[in-house]
């Protein structure tokens, strides 16, 4: 007699999935993926750029490798180091770790800003409200007061007094014209994502390849243990890390599975 299967296909809630379970995370991601498609805030673009991330962290191991543990102490020393830090969200971002990205705000003293890719007013407002109800204070985008150049108009649309006059942006789980155009204006960028190949890697100065449900609460973790340091330690943590090197690391382990 076959055994009653230990993970429901479609769980109606995250809890329904066992942590013992060997590809938890992995589950518990696409979960919340869906809720987000439910709930309206996450786009359809959105899950497929989630499998191609999921493709990616299989191949990584789905695990962070010492190199993105560097990248998220560089990015965390960076943050507390900046004047005007902005956490950049999107659909995807919103559904898999809104908690995570309220806390990792608060930490470094950074503001959260909607930012999306197919922006519409409905889905802005809703991201906003979604984070709003994980504790966000406030959370800016809907001015749209401030351009990023380079960009078509709805991509191109930021807050004045966000990411336009930011000085440190993170930008998870980015399309590459936007990295590109957003380091273009001089911002420091710490990007989150999967694929070591992506532009937007490419382009940050500290890319952190690692799957962000991972990556946030990393980060929070390392300012939580930098906080109180001085300039000077700050600033030898951001100058050790070496992004090429960690582009490298990664690529490698994609390759040959160590
Ligand atoms: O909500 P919107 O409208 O702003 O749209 C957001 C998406 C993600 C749909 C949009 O920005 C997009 O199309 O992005 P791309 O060009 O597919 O790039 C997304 C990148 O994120 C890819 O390189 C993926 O490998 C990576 N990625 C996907 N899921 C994760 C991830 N990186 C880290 N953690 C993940 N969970």
């Amino acid at each position: 007699m076959s055994e009653e299967p230990q993970v429901p296909a479609d769980p109606d809630d995250e809890t329904e999935i066992p942590e013992s379970h060997p590809r938890y995370e992995s589950l518990l991601t696409r979960h919340r993926i869906e809720a987000g498609l439910e709930k309206g805030i996450t786009s359809r673009q959105g899950l497929i750029a989630q499998g191609r991330g999921e493709a990616y962290d299989y191949l990584l191991g789905e695990r962070t490798l010492p190199s993105a543990d560097e990248a998220a102490r560089a990015a965390a020393a960076q943050f507390l180091l900046a004047d005007h830090p902005v956490v950049s969200v999107n659909g995807n971002v919103a559904a898999l770790v809104p908690g995570e990205v309220v806390e990792l705000a608060a930490v470094v003293g950074a503001d959260i800003e909607v930012n999306l890719f197919n922006r519409t007013r409905e889905r802005m407002e809703r991201i906003a409200a979604h984070f709003r109800e994980h504790g966000a204070e406030s959370v800016k985008g809907l001015a749209a007061d401030g351009e990023i150049p380079g960009l078509d108009h709805a991509r191109a649309t930021v807050d004045a007094d966000g990411i336009e006059r930011a000085d440190v942006v993170l930008v998870p789980l980015e399309d590459g014209d936007r990295a590109e155009a957003l380091a273009d204006m001089g911002k420091t960028e710490i990007v989150v994502d999967l694929n070591p190949l992506s532009r937007s890697a490419q382009t940050a100065a500290i890319p952190i390849i690692d799957n962000i449900i991972r990556a946030v609460p990393n980060v929070t973790a390392h300012a939580r243990d930098l906080q109180g340091s001085d300039e000077t330690t700050l600033r030898t943590v951001v100058e050790s890390f070496d992004s090429e090197a960690a582009l490298a690391a990664a690529e490698e382990a994609i390759r040959t599975g160590r």
